[in-house]
């Protein structure tokens, strides 16, 4: 894999890992449009999210909570191969569907308690072309880091990044199709 970032954590990316369309992955998920609050009001998040994994684990992230209605066979097929290559288990995934340009991701880090100290992420994009930007949290005189993550990639999150870096799907109204985005995660209940 291409080592993307290897300065307080590490971002690894490979083009092409796994070839499927997106209908092919949506199929059988069970999509969910939480609200999230901010300032004291109530928006609907601007993307549609699902949580697959082991029966019942349960993941929760600025207020939400979920509860896994288990793997459908392609995203148990994709975490059997992630598990091979990248020597490490996942008994979870949370799936964000960008249904255009306008859904988006704004910064944050993936570290809430249940994913451990230094987690392992594996991140899969199947559709259109998204920008993934990575800003690091205390030097704030390096510029974002940007990439293009095509479809069928994987980019992997590791080490100690999520304390360094925050990262984000930037809007763009130039984008008219939509983004699927697979993270795979351990969650320790
Ligand atoms: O869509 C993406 O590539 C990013 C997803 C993400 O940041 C997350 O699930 O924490």
């Amino acid at each position: 894999m291409k080592i993307l970032l290897d300065h307080d954590g590490l971002v690894l990316y490979q083009e092409s890992y796994f070839n499927a369309t997106l209908e092919e992955i949506t199929k059988d998920i069970t999509w969910r449009n939480d609200t999230i609050t901010m300032f004291g009001k109530t928006y609907p998040q601007p993307r549609l999210t699902a949580w697959h994994g082991d029966l019942d684990l349960a993941y929760s992230y600025s207020k939400i909570k979920m509860i896994s209605p288990g793997w459908t066979p392609k995203l148990f097929e994709i975490k059997n191969r992630l598990e091979i290559d990248l020597k490490t288990k996942f008994n979870s995934v949370l799936v964000n569907y960008y249904r255009n340009g306008l859904d988006h991701m704004s910064y944050h880090s993936d570290n809430e308690k249940e994913l451990g100290t230094n987690p392992i992420i594996a991140s899969l994009s199947f559709g259109e072309k998204r920008k993934f930007l990575l800003k690091h949290r205390f030097e704030k005189s390096l510029a974002p880091l940007q990439f293009e993550l095509s479809s069928q990639s994987l980019l992997v999150m590791k080490g100690e990044l999520q304390h360094f870096w925050v990262h984000k799907i930037a809007k763009s109204t130039k984008i008219k199709d939509p983004r699927l985005n697979l993270t795979f995660r351990f969650i320790h209940n």
